[in-house]
This record gives C-alpha cells, sequence and structure tokens, in this order.
C-alpha cells in the first residue's frame, strides 16, 4: 500500500474515534423486551379501613372509619354503606331540613352549590377526628340499611379549613352504631358487617378531582438487567402500575352477655346494682336483653332480682346464671 494511502486510512480512523467520543454512550442503547407478559401492580395511594369493634346490646358504639391518605391531599369524601344486619343494628334516625351541597361541574368542582334538602341523619361525631373542623360533615340513612358519609373541608370559599395533607393517618368521621336491645345469648351469628360499596364512595383533592383520577395507571419497566454496559438494556415484561384506593370493611360484633352484668362493662359492682332498682323502683330503663337483669328467670324485674345481684356483688353469693 502506497505511503499516502497508509496516512489516509489513519486519517479516516482518527475521525471515527472523535466522532465516537462525541456520541454519548445512550444513543447507542438498544431496549429488549424479552417477554410479552403484562404484569399488573397495584399502587394504593390512599386506604380506607372500618376496623372491627364490639356492640353490647341497647348501646351506642362509635364505629371509627380509619383514613391513610398517601399521595393526595383530601377536601371531600363521600363513603357509601351497606349494613348486614336490621336484627342487631338499626338507627334511629331524625328527619332534619338542612343544606346539601351538589358539585356545579362534576368531575372538577370548581363551584358548589347549596341546596336546601331533607335528610334522615344518622347519629355521628367529628370530635377527635381529621374533619373536626370542616365545613361540612354527614351522616345519612336510606331506609336503616344503606347509610352514607358526607363531608367537604370548605365550603364557605374562605380556604379553611385546610384539607387533610398526605401522611396524615388518623379517623376520619365516627359513626354511632345503634344496636338493637333484644340480642339474646342464644343467637350465634353476632357479628353486623359494614359493607363499604365501591359505587357511591369518593375521594376528592383539593381541585375537586376524584382520587385516584383518570391519570392514575402509569407504566413502568422494572427487572431491568444491564446486559452490556451502556449498551443493552433488557426488559422482562412490562409493568402496569394502577393507582387505587383499599377498602377494608368493618365489622361490629355483639358480645354475650353476663347475666346481672347490666351495664355491659364486664364486672359486677354498685353500678349494675343501681341501674337494676332504678329498673325495679323507679320506672327506669330495663337492660339489655331483658333476660341479663332477671336473675331469677320469673319474666319480670323486681326486688328479687335485685336481693340476688346485691348477694353476688356485696356477699360473696353465686354468680348469676342464664335461664335454663
Ligand atoms: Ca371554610
Ligand atoms: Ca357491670
Ligand atoms: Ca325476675
Amino acid at each position: 500500500m502506497p505511503r499516502n494511502n497508509w496516512i489516509q486510512m489513519l486519517g479516516i480512523v482518527a475521525v471515527l474515534i472523535v466522532c465516537a467520543a462525541l456520541i454519548p454512550a445512550s444513543a447507542e442503547a438498544t431496549i429488549i423486551r424479552t417477554g410479552e407478559d403484562t404484569t399488573i401492580y397495584h399502587d394504593t395511594v390512599l386506604t380506607v379501613d372500618i376496623g372491627d369493634t364490639l356492640g353490647s346490646p341497647g348501646t351506642g358504639v362509635p364505629v371509627s372509619v380509619i383514613l391513610d391518605n398517601l399521595t393526595d391531599s383530601v377536601q371531600g369524601f363521600q363513603l357509601s354503606i351497606t349494613l348486614s344486619r336490621p336484627d342487631l343494628m338499626v338507627y334511629e334516625s331524625d328527619t332534619i331540613a338542612t343544606t346539601c351541597y351538589e358539585c356545579a361541574n362534576p368531575p372538577v368542582c370548581d363551584e358548589i352549590i347549596e341546596e336546601a334538602c331533607t335528610l334522615a341523619v344518622v347519629p355521628s361525631t367529628t370530635q377527635g377526628t381529621l374533619v373536626q373542623q370542616w365545613d361540612f360533615t354527614q351522616a345519612n340513612t336510606f331506609g336503616g340499611l344503606n347509610i352514607r358519609l358526607t363531608g367537604i373541608a370548605d365550603v364557605d370559599g374562605d380556604q379553611y379549613p385546610l384539607p387533610i395533607v398526605p401522611f396524615v393517618q388518623g379517623v376520619l368521621i365516627k359513626v354511632i352504631g345503634q344496636m338493637a336491645c333484644e340480642i339474646p345469648d342464644s343467637d350465634s351469628d353476632r357479628v353486623v358487617t359494614f359493607d363499604i360499596n365501591t359505587v357511591g364512595t369518593y375521594f376528592s383533592d383539593t381541585k375537586g378531582k376524584v382520587i385516584p383520577g383518570n391519570d392514575s395507571v402509569y407504566y413502568g419497566m422494572p427487572d431491568t438487567t444491564i446486559v452490556n454496559p451502556d449498551t443493552t438494556l433488557l426488559f422482562d415484561s412490562l409493568v402496569v402500575y394502577e393507582r387505587r384506593i383499599r377498602i377494608q370493611d368493618g365489622t361490629v360484633t355483639v358480645p354475650y352477655s353476663l347475666i346481672g352484668d347490666v351495664d355491659h362493662n364486664g364486672v359486677f359492682n354498685v353500678f349494675d346494682v343501681v341501674y337494676l332498682v332504678s329498673t325495679a323502683f323507679r320506672n327506669g330503663a330495663a337492660p339489655c336483653p331483658f333476660a341479663v337483669g332477671d336473675l331469677n328467670c320469673d319474666g319480670t324485674i323486681n326486688v328479687f332480682d335485685v336481693v340476688a345481684l346485691v348477694n353476688h356483688v356485696f356477699r360473696a353469693g353465686p354468680q348469676p346464671l342464664p335461664c335454663s
């Protein structure tokens, strides 16, 4: 080969080396998909958990709805719940005239419309909850078994109170379960289920958008293997992350009664005697169920039942037993 050709060749090689140095390494990376399977992972952005509590006959038991919002600020909510056992839990709701709030342009609630309406209101409390300061919260019932819990942080537009910011876990609202009185111990199925309906359950952010919104699904490619550094990226599969709300239903279980423990606190003491004296001599309300106060099993509550209870509480007499 002539000398000039050598110089020419060396020049070309030098230019190639310079060019290679100028090209970013990533420009040469190739992406190889080795699998076609699509894996769907659920990325929980908010959880609602009603939890499990005990409710003695005749009592009002606070049922807490626990909220854990992981990504979005919560400015409003609606929970639709169905109760499973009208024989164990009844809502003595009050019908009241009140103000209802509607979203003007759903799904973006840039304006809230106020209107007069009549509601059957279920006992509930926001005391000590995340929504204690909210402008509007309410629990309503439709036919006793279906209840709806609603709340809007700021109705009057004064930017107060602030929404529930992410990572603040706590009680959203407490609905008071009104336990039936006559739940005899012979009833073996003693569980009321609080079943949250996904249709009719919403959480909204500060712009009135539903959480999670339409932009809720995103795609990712984990399981990445770098086969040849800076050149080839290998993906096993396409992975889809779906943002979602996780909902945990709750229960209220009716504990079995102790005959004579008329206030259902698990111990026999002077307060049970006072309760029973009130029933026997002062037209006070009968215990729930009636049988826990009828210690001698004669179908009435009178001085003999009080004597039997006093005998057990103060004189180490035998513990009253269920009627056989
Ligand atoms: Ca306000
Ligand atoms: Ca007691
Ligand atoms: Ca009796």
